[in-house]
């Protein structure tokens, strides 16, 4: 009760919004699009089909319909540079901090954003996550790292892991009405020449999250070979983004990410979030295109199942919390059961379980581990150990 009260508290602190009661009993989808068949009605019977035919298409639509596509400039690794501006030595000479500011020059002028990383000290090359963090205030600073239950880098650090954050804002507004002639967009094009398909905020977040895994690869204390993205409910959903056109990112922790994130529409959970509702509130997220999909949740052909599935074979976790109906948890769980035949093809096991878990017994026999912290809608302590246990559990450590 105590936590409980003390995370809601920090939730607060950290303008993160917590979300009401938990619901339990089981609900099962109805009308789930078909993964293993392709939009025109092909059965993708082999691994082939799969990253010939199903996976691009499936990209394709995820990028045309929902969050948008990015402009070729901003993928443009030549235009992207670092600056190391402030190193030293924190937690009494066991790890390094460093602070970094990464410029992009765009076609429309240069951007830059900083971003906070520490490393532990340790004899070899070490693996990493990168937190998109949406924090509303505070600054990424040692003093707030270190003290922050979103981001528990002394926690991380002791367990031989390296971490980099960045805050949201430093990148694309989270403000309705903000438009996108700020943050990264302005430096990739005019607000003139984007269309419904334009690439939207989640997009710029996830963009950021791949800036800093371009460093982590020049990096020699990171191994840039394992590299897990994280994120929180819009970080969550910015993290599947981010895993989903990186393949260079091993892990994707989705935590608490609800819908447009881990969260199955096809499935009837009034206490969760809609599409029409986080349209209302959140439009800049997506595309322009989203927005036929609003009231439609039960009805569109594609799904957020099938978005996880394009992070195979790689390993993903997906996190819900017993108090965050409005993040759908059994959506959450039923997302993650149903893009497992993707693992299969590869020879893998996705989420290995039957059924939904009882509170803080994770799933994590297969290369998908899905928890239910007991709790509201947080970040919290307890899912960083997940999924640095997930990791350890595949040798990263
Ligand atoms: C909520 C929103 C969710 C989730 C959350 C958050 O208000 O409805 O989709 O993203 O914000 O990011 O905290």
């Amino acid at each position: 009760m105590k936590t409980t009260i003390a995370l809601a508290a920090l939730a607060v602190y950290m303008g993160i919004e917590c979300h009401g009661a938990a619901a339990n009993q089981e609900t099962a989808p109805r009308n789930v699009p078909e993964l293993m068949r392709t939009f025109d009605g092909a059965e993708v019977k082999s691994l082939d089909d799969w990253e010939r035919k199903r996976a691009p298409e499936l990209l394709a639509r995820f990028e045309k319909e929902e969050y948008g596509r990015r402009p070729a400039a901003a993928c443009e690794r030549a235009r992207v540079s670092f600056d190391v501006y402030d190193e030293r030595e924190v937690m009494d000479g066991k790890a390094l901090r460093k602070l970094v500011r990464v410029t992009y020059k765009g076609p429309n002028g240069d951007f830059s954003f900083p971003f906070t990383a520490f490393i532990p000290k340790a004899k070899k090359p070490v693996p990493a996550f990168v937190l998109a963090a949406n924090i509303k205030r505070g600054t990424l600073d040692e003093k707030q790292a270190l003290t922050s239950v979103f981001w528990p880098v002394e926690e991380i650090v002791a367990r031989g892991y390296a971490t980099a954050a960045f805050r949201f804002d430093c990148v694309a507004a989270d403000r309705k009405g903000a438009g996108f002639s700020q943050g990264v967009f302005s430096a990739v094009q005019r607000e003139g020449e984007r269309n419904d398909e334009s690439w939207a905020t989640l997009s710029a977040w996830a963009w950021a999250d791949s800036r800093i895994l371009d460093w982590m690869e020049m990096e020699p204390l990171i191994d840039a070979k394992h590299v897990g993205v994280v994120g929180h409910s819009r970080g969550g959903k910015t993290a599947i983004w981010a895993g989903v056109t990186d393949k260079r990112f091993a892990m994707v922790c989705s935590n608490n990410s609800g819908c447009s994130g881990a969260k199955l529409n096809h499935i009837d959970l009034p206490k969760s979030e809609h599409i029409s509702q986080i349209l209302k509130n959140f439009p800049y997220w997506f595309c322009v295109n989203y927005r036929k999909y609003a009231g439609k949740d039960m009805e569109m052909d594609f799904d957020q199942h099938e978005l996880l599935a394009l992070i195979a074979p790689r390993l993903l976790c997906i996190a819900s919390a017993t108090e965050d109906s409005w993040a759908g948890q059994q959506g959450e769980w039923w997302a993650a059961k149903l893009a497992s035949p993707a693992w299969t093809l590869y020879g893998k096991k996705g989420l290995v379980a039957d059924k939904y878990p009882a509170p803080e017994k994770p799933q994590q026999n297969g290369c998908i581990s899905y928890h239910l912290r007991k709790g509201p809608h947080f970040l919290a302590s307890y899912d960083w150990h997940r999924y640095m246990d997930f990791a350890d559990r595949h040798g990263w450590h």
